[in-house]
């Protein structure tokens, strides 16, 4: 009776540690769990660890550091360009399937989850729509129509195999834009109007029934004043409210936390807060394209450490309060990292005047940063009662 019951417990204990996926600690062998990787220390709280991914990168054979690491650290990966309209089909009727195909390939290999990038967006179209549709050859309703063939194309080829997609990316305005008021910005709004939204989402959803749908956006990590007018996550709150009573199935809100040292940072209490509104509308939510850029001044780039230091410390503490705030939250499914390394971002490319970067949580040499090291203390050291495992989603409509 005695060993049956011994047997019965050690059963339970090795069905546990393969559930959380790491392997049981022994006397001989600790499990030293800073020496684990994101995914698996994700993995504790049922919370995947996402990056994008440069295709380029990813096939360089003289960089194999960048395919290893994309494969030890995350269990979720974005094509940071690969699933663009313009990647896609650069001519008329032609797809290019290739890459995009490589990285879900590769996600398989690696047991990972894809994070669809994106459907329907204002930038990265390609110049024959762009083009048509300024010289008037493409009608607004042939447009309209395009857009359907695109998202169900797309979707379908690609069914069953991912997990969230980004439907619908960046459709508001920001206060810096004219007019200052918020709207509906960009190319699809002005040529086919806001009803676009809507019909994305449903097309997306008739085209995969199970992938979970996302709107996705930028500065939309806490609320402001809560005046639709000028606070840009009220807006976007206001709307998928109106989406989902309207029946549109919409999964989920992706906020992108791109970040900056520079600026007045919000704390984990805002942005829980504000995952925490979202996950009131029945939607799951999730950190999309996280980075943390800095002011690349004299000093830094001289290698001055009075400068670099509070710069990696601010960078680590902002990458912090989003992880914190996911952790705190059961609805948000995923934390997605906008490359990994300082050897490829975006942001050195897009922001040269004053220069910024230092954004990623590696260095260009892949030397995992502060902010590296404060994730992993963030999925090490949370727990119950306040961290508990995610909720898996299911489509809702
Ligand atoms: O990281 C992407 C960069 O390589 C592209 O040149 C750029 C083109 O617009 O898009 C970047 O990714 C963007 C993402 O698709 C949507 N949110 C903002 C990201 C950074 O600009």
């Amino acid at each position: 009776m005695q060993l049956k019951r011994w047997l019965v417990a050690g059963a339970v204990v090795i069905m546990a540690a393969a559930v959380a996926g790491a392997a049981p600690a022994t006397a001989s062998h600790p499990v030293d769990p800073a020496q684990q990787s994101l995914r698996t220390l994700g993995l504790r709280h049922n919370l995947y660890l996402g990056t994008a991914v440069d295709l380029a990168a990813l096939n360089d054979s003289a960089d194999p550091q960048y395919r290893a690491t994309v494969a030890k650290e995350f269990s979720s990966v974005t094509a940071e360009n690969a699933m663009k309209w313009a990647e896609l089909e650069p001519t008329r009727g032609t797809y290019n399937w290739g890459p995009a195909d490589e990285l879900v390939a590769f996600a398989k290999r690696n047991n990972q989850k894809l994070r669809g990038h994106v459907l329907v967006w204002h930038n990265q179209l390609p110049a024959w729509l762009t083009d048509g549709v300024n010289d008037g050859s493409i009608s607004t309703d042939e447009l309209r129509d395009l857009l359907r063939k695109h998202i169900t194309t797309v979707v379908k080829r690609y069914q069953g195999k991912i997990w969230q997609w980004d439907v619908v990316n960046e459709a508001v305005s920001d206060p810096w834009d004219n007019p200052p008021t918020l709207h509906y910005k960009g190319f699809w709004a002005q040529h086919l109007g806001p009803g676009y939204i809507a019909d994305a989402f449903r097309w997306a959803r008739a085209a995969d029934p199970k992938a979970l749908l996302f709107y996705n956006d930028y500065n939309i990590e806490a609320f402001g004043s809560g005046d639709p007018a000028n606070d840009k996550t009220q807006f976007v709150y206001d709307m998928v409210r109106q989406l989902r009573r309207d029946g549109v199935p919409v999964d989920g809100v992706g906020s992108q936390g791109h970040l900056g040292t520079q600026y007045g940072n919000y704390s984990t209490l805002q942005v829980a807060a504000a995952l925490k509104k979202f996950a009131g509308l029945g939607v799951a939510t999730a950190f999309t394209e996280v980075d943390v850029r800095s002011q690349l001044t004299e000093g830094v780039q001289a290698g001055d450490s009075n400068e670099i230091n509070p710069r990696l410390q601010a960078s680590a503490a902002n990458y912090s309060a989003l992880l914190q705030a996911c952790l705190a939250d059961r609805h948000c499914l995923s934390y997605t990292v906008w490359g990994f390394t300082d050897k490829h971002s975006w942001v050195p490319g897009w922001f040269s005047d004053p220069p910024e970067g230092m954004a990623t949580i590696m260095d260009e040499n892949y030397q995992p940063k502060r902010a590296y090291f404060e994730l992993k203390a963030d999925l090490i050291y949370s727990g119950p009662p306040y961290v508990l495992p995610r909720i898996p989603q299911r489509p809702r409509r």
